[in-house]
């Protein structure tokens, strides 16, 4: 008999464990590690320090503000966390984009490590050892830890199990590169605003018709660069 598949694992390495008790102790992510869907570890990167003085960080060579992790730590860490079928992710504003076709490939990895810089950066030479820089977005934050629990929530919710509607995560925004279509709950009249009537009538042919419209119009008014820009025919992952 085939023993069940084991479960994706993040490792998460950081400076600032406990940022992620919380994201990952609530709702559908507590559920889902609960359940075993999920396996998620947070690694104190101080904790591979190689001075008596717990040292992580140091200042940047030719000058200027801040400080930066040091490669060693992050190097032994590594060299710990790192398996044969790992991925090693550094959260950088210098990474590839994420996007929801990379966190469905990602579904389908078997060990993530993400590495979380914070101060001013990381030295460059840690990364020889990372096999994908990634980035959340085009903007600068203290650290990489909210960028990786976006990566930990966005991948999650993919794996088979997490969310309760099987399915529920394919039909939405993004996967057919179009924005969610407008939802409704009761009351059917809220401070003079109707429901569209449609939604109200149960003709399943006349409501999919409806919601695909308005998708459609939806992404053309608030995102038209979706519809300009063609679907990547074939999703190139060097990882
Ligand atoms: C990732 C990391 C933004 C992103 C990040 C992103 C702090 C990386 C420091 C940390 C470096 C600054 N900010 N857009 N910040 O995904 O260690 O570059």
């Amino acid at each position: 008999m085939s023993r069940p598949k084991p479960p994706l694992r993040f490792d998460v390495l950081t400076l600032f464990p406990r940022m992620f008790e919380g994201p990952f102790s609530e709702s559908i992510l507590k559920r889902a590690r609960e359940r075993g869907l999920l396996d998620v570890r947070l690694t104190d990167l101080r904790d591979f320090s190689t001075d008596r003085h717990h040292t992580v960080d140091d200042r940047p060579y030719g000058g200027g503000a801040g400080m930066l992790l040091m490669a060693e730590p992050l190097f032994q860490a590594l060299k710990r966390l790192r398996k044969k079928n790992s991925k090693v992710i550094l959260l950088s504003p210098q990474g590839r984009r994420f996007d929801q076709a990379l966190a469905a490939k990602f579904a389908k990895e078997r060990h993530l490590v993400l590495v979380c810089g914070h101060y001013e950066g990381v030295d460059e030479r840690i990364l020889d050892f990372v096999d994908l820089e990634l980035s959340v977005g085009d903007f600068v934050l203290t650290g990489g830890e909210i960028p990786a629990m976006a990566v930990v929530d966005a991948v999650a919710r993919l794996l088979p199990g997490v969310l309760a509607k099987p399915g529920a995560a394919e039909k939405e925004s993004f996967t057919e590169r179009l924005l969610d279509y407008p939802q409704y709950t009761r009351p059917a009249e809220w401070r003079g605003r109707k429901v569209p009537e449609v939604l109200l009538s149960g003709d399943h042919a006349r409501i999919d018709a409806w919601r695909r419209e308005a998708a459609r119009r939806a992404t053309a008014l608030k995102r038209p660069d979706l519809l300009e820009k063609p679907a990547r025919k074939k999703l190139r992952l060097r990882v």
